[in-house]
């Protein structure tokens, strides 16, 4: 047995141990982190008005399609608010923004609250740096839950209103233990 042992290399064994401890951070990541969350178009409970409700609401944001986008009116600030039905703890969110520079948001405030009879915003995190692209754009750095979730457009880069394209979020279910 003893023999076996001493037949490995060093390296081999001090390898072995790394891809273990690797393998065991990427779980734990995995478990404590929750996941991008499966959207539904029937989120979107309030939002600034389009004037293109069929091809342009706020439901445009969570179809994972692309090319379609939510286009509200007026001068801003603009607002989505999210019902996610139940409450989750929520650590990022990405946005895709349209890439055009001109409806790009660079800068947007997420509230978070409990109830909405009334509402309780609490702000989450404020960002400021948002880019004109048309990348998938990820923002972390937070933890807070709600089951109740507004997205403030306070900014674009050029201040016409946002072709937003896309928004996620990233998170677990709050109070859920497996
Ligand atoms: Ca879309």
């Amino acid at each position: 047995m003893m023999e076996s042992m001493q037949r490995i290399p060093k390296w081999a064994l001090a390898l072995a141990l790394l891809v273990h401890l690797g393998f065991c951070n990427l779980q734990l990541k995995d478990t404590e982190g929750g996941a991008w969350l499966e959207r539904s178009p029937d989120w979107p409970i309030e939002r600034t008005e389009t004037q293109w409700p069929d091809a342009a609401d706020a439901d445009k944001v969570l179809d994972g399609n692309y090319y379609s986008h939510w286009n509200p009116s007026g001068r801003g600030p603009w607002y989505i608010i999210f019902d996610l039905v139940v409450p989750y703890t929520l650590s990022k969110i990405s946005i895709t923004n349209n890439g055009d520079t001109t409806h790009d948001v660079s800068m947007f405030l997420l509230e978070a609250s409990a109830s909405s009879d009334p509402y309780s915003w609490e702000d989450v995190v404020t960002v400021t740096e948002v880019a004109a692209s048309s990348e998938v754009q990820e923002f972390g750095g937070f933890s807070a839950t709600g089951r109740f979730w507004k997205l403030n457009i306070t900014e674009t880069h050029r201040t016409w209103q946002p072709w937003l394209r896309e928004v996620n979020f990233f998170g677990e279910r709050a109070g859920r233990r497996i």
